[in-house]
């Protein structure tokens, strides 16, 4: 029986590769220079999209493939893949929760903790021989025992929570409502009172168009110029021009962010900035976790093929 033909929108680590091609089909559309005729050629056939959680599935690709069942994520957020054209289409889409929550947290929680003590300078400061030449390194902020906000409590941010908590922090989440799994922690569903009584604020809100720029310069200016702001769910949930203002003006007081719009590619005036730490979108990427995705990603698709019930359904 011939395999089901699937569009592959962006590549994968090589030890995914092989068994993704054992068990179906696969069409790079990465790979394609001409990508609107590479889906007029191929998108009649396909059948499934296996894609990125920042490439996502968009309305053009969708309808591309008249016979598409499936669009399975290699990542948690689905934001970039267009829910309503996969609806309308009765498109099956499926993520990789729960395999990447520990590792996208520990990497949030490691930014706090490498901006707040300065550790990106202090490195310079010994490789460069300053710590020779000019001594001690500045003195910089103390994280144990601070006050922390979690803008979405979800897999991550709770996972987030889990790890304050080992630093004494004073902990307070927003949501939509209070979670009964965090009573010991503060409930505050205003994100400009929970920026106003945090020093570290965590931005883990799955991004939805809901979502979009949450974290507004009402926000960044509440959190303040002793505050610093740490992004490990998607660029689209703060104003970045918002961001880069506060920033500059010294109003906020940090920053560290795992995304940023336009990715790989960021706005240059980041780089000009001492008081941020910039990360290129690799909270989940340790090979314990890219590996649990790529299965993930395979095994949805097997399973609808199979006729079998999905593992982890979006939609
Ligand atoms: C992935 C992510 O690294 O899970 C997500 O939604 O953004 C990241 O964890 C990315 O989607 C992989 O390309």
């Amino acid at each position: 029986m011939s395999k089901p033909e699937i569009l592959q929108v962006g590549p994968y680590p090589e030890w995914d590769e092989g068994p993704l091609n054992e068990a179906f089909t696969t069409h790079r559309y990465f790979e394609a220079s001409d990508k609107v005729e590479f889906l007029k050629q191929h998108g009649p056939a396909i059948k499934g999209i296996a894609t990125r959680g920042e490439l996502g599935a968009n309305c053009a690709m969708i309808e591309a493939c008249p016979n598409l069942e499936i669009i399975s994520v290699y990542g948690v957020g689905y934001d970039a893949v267009d829910l309503a054209a996969a609806k309308e289409k009765n498109v099956r889409v499926t993520n990789t929760p729960d395999v990447l929550t520990k590792d996208v947290a520990d990497l949030g929680v490691a930014m706090m903790m490498v901006q707040s003590r300065g550790m990106i300078g202090a490195e310079s400061w010994v490789r460069s021989g300053n710590w020779e030449k000019q001594g001690l390194y500045p003195l910089m902020n103390r994280v144990h025992g601070k006050k922390a906000g979690i803008l979405g409590l979800g897999r991550i941010g709770f996972e987030v929570g889990k790890r304050l908590a080992g630093f004494d922090m004073d902990i307070a989440y927003s949501d939509v409502d209070a979670k009964p799994y965090a009573s010991e922690w503060t409930y505050i569903k205003d994100a400009v009172a929970l920026a106003e009584r945090s020093d570290f604020l965590f931005v883990t809100l799955a991004a939805s168009a809901a979502t979009r720029h949450i974290v507004n310069k009402q926000v960044i200016e509440a959190l303040g110029p002793q505050g610093m702001v740490i992004n490990i769910s998607r660029a689209a949930n703060i104003d970045e021009d918002a961001l880069l203002d506060a920033l500059e003006a010294k109003k906020l007081g940090s920053a560290a962010l795992d995304v940023f719009e336009g990715e790989p590619a960021l706005n240059p005036r980041f780089l000009k900035l001492d008081n941020v730490l910039l990360q290129p979108h690799h909270a989940s990427g340790t090979f314990e976790t890219r590996k649990a995705m790529g299965k993930l990603v395979r095994d949805n698709l097997i399973a609808h093929f199979n006729g079998d019930d999905l593992l982890t359904p979006v939609l």
